[in-house]
């Protein structure tokens, strides 16, 4: 064996080891009002991710949180709300549509969706979770559109 083809072996051994666990921090907004005017919203209603990603939540405009309302039965998400007002960060391990909402604003249509690895086989579970008020029509809005 040349010294060449001991290099490409052992970089693509690197890569064999150490390509699937990279993983990526995604940053999320909790905002009042959004740069399209929209008020009372994360800054993505909709957010693709790899399993393994982190989202952190940041309390950009005070007064929110988040709460997990529907999920793949294999996630292990939090049971209870995130606290008002405070940084949140999530990693997500398993694959399916996870539908959130913020506790205090939850009538007021925010709500957003992250979606793992493009899995959707939870779809019909989340479009038929129970939200309130203004979530009702935005619920629907986002599930048309994945
Ligand atoms: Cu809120």
């Amino acid at each position: 064996m040349n010294k060449f083809f001991m290099f490409s072996l052992s970089a693509i051994i690197f890569l064999a080891l150490n390509g699937n666990v990279q993983s990526a921090q995604l940053d999320i907004d909790m905002l009042n009002k959004r740069s399209d005017g929209e008020k009372m919203v994360y800054s993505q209603d909709v957010i693709y991710i790899n399993s393994n990603d982190t989202i952190n939540w940041l309390p950009t405009s005070p007064g929110h949180n988040v709460e997990f309302i529907a999920y793949p039965d294999e996630a292990d998400v939090p049971q209870k709300p995130s606290k008002v007002g405070k940084e949140f960060s999530f990693t997500f391990t398993e694959p399916g549509i996870y539908l959130y909402q913020c506790s205090p604003h939850k009538s007021m249509g925010m709500i957003a969706i992250v979606v793992v690895d493009d899995d959707k086989s939870n779809l019909n579970q989340v479009a038929s979770t129970k939200v309130v008020g203004k979530s009702k029509k935005k619920l629907e809005q986002l599930i048309s559109g994945l």
